[in-house]
């Protein structure tokens, strides 16, 4: 897989060179080009913003720029992966975008080629998103509904997340399966040794050898946790993916199954059947 950033801050995917991502590099999985955007300048301060058409606070980035380097990233990708026609997906982190999640994850992880565009201060002319997607798939991302300072910190998540999971990436004891967010249910707790630590037990269960109690235990966890935690990943949860057991631990959390699937006996977020007087 190849991998183009164009940012103003190359040195903040520096992170890229350790650890996982690193060794998938040295290993040739994952090729990973860094491009800085005032390279594509051509005035004597390299500069890449201007105030906002219309007014208001901050600044933008220019077009120009930016069209020059991602012409760029086309043409050297082009080269590099012997394929006059690849394109590669423009993957671009704003507040602004569609939600970033593992099935987002598991999709790009099938591409070959990927390229992020790092906005900062206000954002990117809008033009120039306008202009890859005549001739790229388009991808504005957000991470969560906070503000950061620009896009470095989101494209190092995305990459971490999709490069974990390109075949041969993970070694044996950092396996895939077993993860939140893969079926829908937060993960169970988790213990090591000592068995007792400040007053603090491992559940007795954990020591107790009887795998089958054990894997009875872990879901209810992870049930109850994912109730408490994310009432958002329990209403989207399919109720044949319940069974008995599951769902009476969520009635003891206060979630019923209805025609409508599991809604909280409280009432809370209630559907709506009729139109509601104003
Ligand atoms: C902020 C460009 N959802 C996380 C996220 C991603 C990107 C940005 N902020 C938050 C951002 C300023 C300029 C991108």
């Amino acid at each position: 897989m190849r991998l183009d950033i164009v940012t103003i801050f190359p040195e903040y995917l520096d992170p890229l060179r350790l650890s996982l991502i690193g060794r998938a590099q040295q290993d040739g999985v994952v090729e990973v080009v860094v491009h800085d955007l005032r390279d594509f300048t051509h005035d004597r301060h390299r500069t890449v913003d201007d105030t906002p058409a219309g007014g208001g606070a901050g600044m933008v980035m220019r077009p120009e720029p930016w069209g020059e380097a991602l012409d760029h990233v086309l043409a050297a990708g082009r080269a590099a992966l012997g394929d006059p026609q690849a394109l590669p997906t423009l993957i671009v982190p704003a507040p602004s975008g569609r939600r970033f999640v593992q099935a987002a994850a598991r999709e790009l992880a099938e591409q070959p080629w990927l390229a992020f565009a790092c906005g900062r201060y206000e954002g990117i002319d809008e033009r120039v998103l306008v202009d890859a997607a005549r001739r790229m798939p388009v991808l504005p991302l957000s991470l969560g509904d906070f503000v950061l300072n620009g896009g470095e910190v989101a494209v190092l998540a995305v990459v971490e997340a999709v490069v974990r999971l390109l075949p041969g990436v993970l070694g044996n004891s950092e396996s895939l399966v077993e993860e939140s967010h893969e079926d829908g249910l937060l993960e169970y707790p988790l213990y090591t040794k000592p068995a007792s630590w400040r007053e603090l037990d491992v559940p007795p269960v954990l020591l107790s050898g009887h795998h089958a109690q054990v894997a009875a235990w872990r879901r209810e966890q992870r049930l109850r946790r994912t109730a408490e935690r994310r009432p958002d990943l329990v209403a989207a949860l399919a109720p044949s993916a319940l069974d008995a057991r599951d769902r009476s631990v969520l009635a003891e959390e206060g979630w019923v199954p209805t025609e409508q699937g599991l809604v909280p006996a409280d009432g809370r977020f209630r559907t709506v059947t009729r139109p509601v007087a104003d």
